[in-house]
């Protein structure tokens, strides 16, 4: 009687261990892929004749437990896509690519605007035209690749919801 009490004793405690060990862990596994990325407003601006890269732009949110990484994409009419960074340095704007990718902190957002984190769209292969819509495939480090598709807002616009502002300097 006694060993029972002691064994069920020690299993309960190993049970218990195993799940505390499990907790902080990543994602459930009932959740899919991408279940936890939110993409909104997806933007490019159009480009010039000529012009090689664009950014696009875009607010992405992680309703997941864990932190994730936006690494890349790719998308039809760039030859490729990087992730990017701007700051100010000596007075000048300048961008850079992030190598490790922008991190989407678990429950929060971040939003990826013109003078700020962007998506770069190297090499483009034809002018982007205001009013169409592209196709973009961002890869996660977790969450694995996602669609959506960036809509071409007329040369200028530094967001869809301040369209007449002037800040910030466009680039690309
Ligand atoms: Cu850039």
């Amino acid at each position: 009687m006694i060993r029972t009490t002691l064994a069920a004793a020690l299993l309960g405690s190993t049970l218990l261990l195993a799940a505390c060990n499990e907790a902080p862990e990543a994602p459930a596994a009932t959740e899919t892929a991408a279940s936890f990325i939110a993409v909104t407003e997806p933007w490019s601006r159009e480009t010039a004749e000529g012009q090689n890269a664009g950014g696009a732009f875009m607010t992405i949110a992680n309703t997941g437990t864990a932190a994730d990484r936006l690494t890349g994409g790719s998308t039809p009419v760039a030859g490729r896509v990087e992730i990017h960074t701007m700051s100010m340095d000596g007075g000048v704007m300048r961008m850079r690519q992030l190598a490790d990718g922008l991190e989407i902190p678990a429950g929060g957002e971040v939003t990826l605007k013109p003078g700020s984190y962007h998506v770069m769209l190297m090499d483009l292969k034809q002018p982007l035209k205001a009013g169409d819509k592209v196709p973009l495939t961002l890869t996660f480090k977790g969450a694995g690749t996602f669609e959506t598709d960036l809509v071409v807002t007329p040369a200028g616009t530094m967001a869809p919801e301040m369209k007449h502002r002037e800040e910030g300097r466009p680039h690309g």
